[in-house]
């Protein structure tokens, strides 16, 4: 018998502190079920390709184990895009109506504030789960020294100072009810909507960190960028800063 999303059991476990909520998850997840992991800090955060991810007291770190085995291979190229869509929208629902415009997405599912980053998100697989590990600053934008993207905080838009496990709950339950719905066929229409456009990033792993604009994603959920020679590039993944 087939298992929908709807009949799936789902977990919470939090923490005060804890090394990263990535591995609690790899350890707590078992087959068939979601789960959520709320940490208040860690001491091990991490980010893309070994980055750190710096996780102070006053925001919100959380993984969600999905099963891997209710995600159609379709669906999971656009993954990354539908994770960015979820939290922008999740998050816009924690801040004052007239600030939710200024939340925007940045290839593929960073939310930036006023063009800094607010939180960023980590996915990884096994066999029977995909992790969906994201950290939102809430209270606390710590200072960005190694050549990433500044940094904010979701208190700077107006959300409030103890919002952060809610928000990490509500995003759980919005993700399961908009993976219990089939996918949106126009899936990067819908996340270009919510994009930062028309700003200059720059490619943070290249030599000399070229700059560019983005300039459109495909059906894919690729990113087409112009260097400033005229140049047009399609990215598949790349760190934008
Ligand atoms: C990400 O990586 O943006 C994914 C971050 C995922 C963190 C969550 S927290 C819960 C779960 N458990 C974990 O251990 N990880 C996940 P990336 O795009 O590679 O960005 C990393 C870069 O962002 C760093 O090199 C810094 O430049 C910058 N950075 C680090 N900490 C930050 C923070 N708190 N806020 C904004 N930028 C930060």
């Amino acid at each position: 018998m087939r298992v929908t999303f709807r009949e799936m059991r789902a977990r919470h476990l939090h923490f005060d502190e804890i090394g990263s909520t990535m591995d609690a998850a790899r350890r707590e997840a078992k087959i068939g079920h979601f789960l959520l992991i709320t940490a208040e800090s860690q001491t091990r955060g991490r980010g893309t390709r070994g980055r750190p991810w710096k996780s102070p007291k006053g925001n919100i770190y959380f993984t969600i184990a999905v099963p891997r085995r209710l995600l159609p291979a379709a669906r999971l190229s656009l993954y990354p895009l539908e994770m960015g869509i979820v939290l922008r929208k999740t998050a816009a629902s924690f801040l004052p109506p007239a600030n939710r415009e200024n939340l925007k997405l940045k290839w593929p599912n960073d939310l930036l504030w006023e063009g800094r980053k607010a939180a960023g998100t980590l996915m990884e697989s096994t066999a029977d789960h995909l992790f969906v590990g994201i950290g939102i600053n809430v209270r606390e934008a710590p200072s960005i020294t190694d050549g990433g993207t500044p940094s904010a905080c979701l208190v700077e838009g107006g959300a409030a100072a103890d919002c952060g496990l809610a928000l990490a709950k509500s995003f759980f339950a919005d993700l399961q009810s908009r993976l219990a719905s089939p996918a949106l066929e126009n899936l990067p229409t819908e996340w270009k909507a919510k994009a930062l456009w028309n700003k200059h990033f720059h490619l943070r792993d290249r030599a000399d960190r070229p700059r560019i604009f983005p300039v459109d994603v495909n059906s894919e959920g690729h990113l087409r960028v112009r260097f400033d020679d005229g140049r047009e590039e399609w990215l598949v993944s790349e760190y934008l800063a």
